[in-house]
């Protein structure tokens, strides 16, 4: 397939182009590198530097990945981009992803929105003049559901009400700005689906944890940039670093916040899924994309019990929560879609943890203890 993947140097956007080059696609690449100049102008570093993205492709087995520059809130040059590569899908994660940047203050909150929507309602312009046939596989959250008091479903529920059904797109009620921008992004292209026809996947994640595209993955160079800190890091992934370097894990509040969470080889198993299963025309397609739930705590407890295997001693100190969020919640999500489809997920075992656990050792010099107490609060 011709794939376009913006915002391909990312957290996930890398590993997915690694994994899908391995498997002979043509691919085009876009990137900004939003993330890396935030990080910088935060003072904030991810454990490590990844070369430049054109020395990484150049290893690649695969002639037929090409990488381009483009900020993807610039219609014209996403136009013609597009335009050019023509491709049959494109997978959509240039967004800001994190919750406690977009929560920073008026010009993150805006930037968030700005950048979230805009790239958004770009490709969805590009893809209604150019190729509406093209499939679009975006990044969503279960963080658009919030913390219902009812079971969560996949994307959408009947209602009935006076006797009257109808299939309305689950009510979502988010608690950060960037989350809320995901909520916005799926109004949008529900209704472009609506209107004209467009063939839309829209995938609800948990927060991801890990390195590796896909367990034949050794080489360093194929993962992406990890991040640790209190706005870019995942709660999972700072729990692993937290306990590398003698820091007691910062567990938020009570610590019984549940969330659905997702291994970064699984999301990139899920891509493939979703890829070999497009949207039919007109429909707005949507999936849960998480494999376990678990307790904040439950985490650390994850994290000390690993750990303990190859002798790290893991403090955990329950901290002042700086997020306004139910911590006293049911929490009961659908995910079934995915494994119908085929996904055999890789659960969150001691040997998954510890696997990371020995990448961040063998780097610990590197890990800036400054980065890790969050910073922001609402
Ligand atoms: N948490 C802690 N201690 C920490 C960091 C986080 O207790 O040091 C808690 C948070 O309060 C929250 C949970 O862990 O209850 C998850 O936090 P997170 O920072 O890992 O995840 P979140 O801010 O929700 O966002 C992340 C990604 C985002 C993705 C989302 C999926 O950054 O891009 O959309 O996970 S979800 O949470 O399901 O919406």
């Amino acid at each position: 397939m011709k794939i376009m993947i913006l915002g391909a140097d990312g957290y996930l956007g890398w590993p997915t182009s690694v994994d899908l080059a391995s498997k002979n696609h043509r691919l085009l690449l876009i990137d900004n590198f939003t993330k890396k100049k935030l990080l910088a102008q935060y003072n904030r570093q991810p454990l490590i530097k990844n070369k430049s993205i054109n020395s990484r492709i150049k290893n690649l087995d695969n002639k037929r990945v090409k990488f381009k520059n483009i900020d993807c809130t610039d219609y014209l040059k996403l136009n013609k981009a597009f335009k050019d590569f023509m491709p049959d899908a494109v997978i959509h994660y240039a967004e800001l992803p994190s919750a406690p940047y977009s929560m920073f203050g008026y010009n993150e909150g805006w930037k968030t929105i700005e950048n979230n929507l805009k790239s958004t309602f770009n490709l969805i312009n590009c893809i209604k003049g150019l190729n509406p046939n093209c499939h679009v596989i975006k990044l969503g959250t279960m963080g658009e559901y919030g913390t219902p008091n009812i079971d969560i479903e996949e994307g959408w529920l009947s209602v009935l009400h006076k006797k009257r059904k109808q299939k309305f797109l689950y009510p979502r009620q988010a608690s950060s700005l960037y989350h809320t921008s995901k909520i916005m992004d799926t109004d949008l292209l529900w209704f472009y689906v609506r209107l004209y026809g467009l063939r839309v996947t829209d995938l609800m994640q948990g927060p991801v944890y890990g390195l590796k595209a896909n367990n034949k993955i050794n080489n360093e160079d194929l993962y992406p940039e990890f991040t640790y800190d209190d706005i870019f890091g995942t709660v999972l992934n700072r729990f692993i670093v937290q306990a590398i370097s003698g820091i007691p894990l910062t567990v938020y509040g009570s610590g019984k916040q549940i969330r659905g969470y997702i291994n970064l080889a699984d999301t990139v198993k899920c891509i493939n899924i979703a890829l070999k299963n497009p949207a039919k025309k007109g429909s707005l397609e949507i999936y849960n994309q998480f494999t376990e739930q678990f307790s904040v705590n439950e985490l650390a407890s994850k994290v000390k019990n690993a750990l303990k295997k190859i002798d790290v001693n893991v403090k955990i100190k329950k901290i002042k929560n700086p997020r306004i969020e139910s911590e006293n919640h049911y929490y009961n999500a659908s995910n079934l879609k995915m494994k119908k489809l085929g996904l055999k997920p890789s659960l969150l075992s001691d040997e998954v943890i510890i696997d990371i656990a020995m990448f961040i050792k063998n780097n610990m010099n590197k890990i800036n203890k400054k980065i890790i107490q969050p910073k922001t609060s609402w």
